[in-house]
C-alpha cells in the first residue's frame, strides 16, 4: 500500500512539471534540428559558437525577426500551444529547425 502511494506521487510529480529542452547551435546548424516536446515546455538555444551570431526566427509566431544573440548567449521560448512550429535564423535563412509541440494529456 505505502509502495503504491509512493509510485502515485513519483507519477504525479514527474509528469506536472514542465520540461526544458537544449538546442545546440554550431558550424551553422541548429542540433537537433527537430525536437518534439509537450504544451508548457521549454526550449532553450544555446549558441556554441566560436564568433557567429544567429537568431531564431518563428516566422509565423513573430512578425518581427528577433534580436541576435552571440556566443554563450541563450535564447529561449515557451510553447502553451500545440502545433507544428518551423523556424529559421534571419541572418542565415539556411538554418532551419522544427518544433513539434504535441498536446498536455496530463
Ligand atoms: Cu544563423
Amino acid at each position: 500500500m505505502r509502495l503504491y502511494l509512493l509510485l502515485l506521487l513519483l507519477m504525479i510529480t514527474s509528469s506536472s512539471f514542465a520540461q526544458e529542452y537544449i538546442v545546440e547551435i554550431h558550424k551553422k546548424k541548429f542540433i537537433p534540428a527537430e525536437i518534439t516536446i509537450e504544451q508548457g515546455d521549454q526550449v532553450i538555444w544555446k549558441n556554441i559558437e566560436k564568433r557567429q551570431y544567429h537568431n531564431v526566427w518563428f516566422k509565423q509566431l513573430d512578425k518581427e525577426e528577433p534580436d541576435y544573440f552571440f556566443p554563450d548567449e541563450n535564447y529561449q521560448r515557451r510553447f502553451d500551444k500545440a502545433g507544428d512550429f518551423s523556424y529559421e535564423c534571419g541572418p542565415h535563412p539556411r538554418m532551419k529547425g522544427r518544433v513539434i509541440v504535441i498536446e498536455n494529456t496530463k
